[in-house]
C-alpha cells in the first residue's frame, strides 16, 4: 500500500489541488476513487464514519490520520515536506488568505458552475447566473495580481498556486469560456506551473474519467 491515499475522482478541482501536489512532491500516493456521481458516495453513513465526516471529496489518508479541506492537506504537506512552504510568517499568513479567498470566490464559484454546466440533471439558470457574474467579478483580481509577479506569493511557487489552479486545467468547453484566453496573466502563470516537473492533468492523476454512461 502506498504511503498517502487520496479520496477523489476526476471531475473534482478540489482533489486535483491534493493529488497535484501529491505528484509535484514526488510522494508515495495513490488514488481511492469515490463514485460521487452515481452513488453520492461521499455522502454515505459509511464514508462520514471512515473517511470525512464533512462528507466530502478530497481526503487524504496519512497511516492514522484522515484530512479534509484541501488547505488544510496542502499544509500539512509542504510542513512535512518543505516543498511549496511559504517562507516567514508575512508569507504563511498571506498564503491563507489566497487559499481561503480562492475556497470561496475563485474555485468556490468554477467549480459549483462547472457541475451544474455539465453533470447537474436540472441546472437552475438563476444559480449559474449568480455563478458566472461573481467568476466574472473575481477572476480579475487574480489576473491583475498575477500582473506584476511570476507566482501567487512572489517568486517561487508555493501552496497557494496549487490552491488555486484547482479548476483551471479543465477543458474550457466545459465552462463555456476560456479563463486562460479571457486572463493572460492567469493563462501565463498556468503554463508556468504546467512547467514544473511532474505536473499532471486532473483528468490524467485521478481516476473515473470519462464518467460512465
Ligand atoms: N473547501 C473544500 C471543498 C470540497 C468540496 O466541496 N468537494 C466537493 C467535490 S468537488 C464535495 O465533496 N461535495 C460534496 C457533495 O456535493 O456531496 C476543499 O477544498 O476540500
Amino acid at each position: 500500500m502506498a504511503e498517502f491515499q487520496l479520496y477523489c475522482m476526476a471531475q473534482s478541482g478540489n482533489a486535483y489541488r491534493v493529488a497535484l501536489m501529491l505528484n509535484l512532491i514526488d510522494a508515495d500516493w495513490e488514488p481511492v476513487w469515490v463514485d460521487f456521481f452515481a452513488k453520492g458516495e461521499q455522502r454515505s453513513a459509511e464514508y462520514r464514519a471512515k473517511v470525512n465526516e464533512m462528507g466530502e471529496v478530497p481526503a487524504l489518508v496519512h497511516g492514522g490520520r484522515s484530512l479534509s479541506q484541501s488547505g488544510v492537506i496542502l499544509t500539512y504537506l509542504a510542513e512535512r515536506t518543505g516543498k511549496f512552504l511559504p517562507q516567514g510568517d508575512d508569507q504563511r499568513y498571506e498564503a491563507l488568505r489566497w487559499i481561503i479567498f480562492d475556497n470561496q470566490k475563485i474555485n468556490g464559484f468554477l467549480g459549483p458552475y462547472r457541475f451544474l454546466k455539465n453533470f447537474a440533471k436540472t441546472p437552475d439558470p438563476g444559480g449559474m447566473a449568480f455563478l458566472l457574474a461573481r467568476i466574472n467579478g473575481n477572476l480579475p483580481i487574480i489576473n491583475k495580481r498575477l500582473e506584476n509577479q511570476t507566482f501567487l506569493l512572489g517568486d517561487q511557487p508555493t501552496i497557494a498556486d496549487i490552491s488555486m489552479c484547482g479548476y483551471m486545467y479543465y477543458p474550457a468547453e466545459e465552462f463555456g469560456f476560456d479563463i486562460a484566453k479571457d486572463h493572460p496573466a492567469i493563462g501565463a502563470w498556468l503554463k508556468r506551473m504546467q512547467a514544473l516537473p511532474r505536473w499532471g492533468h486532473p483528468y490524467d492523476l485521478m481516476p473515473g474519467h470519462p464518467l460512465a454512461k
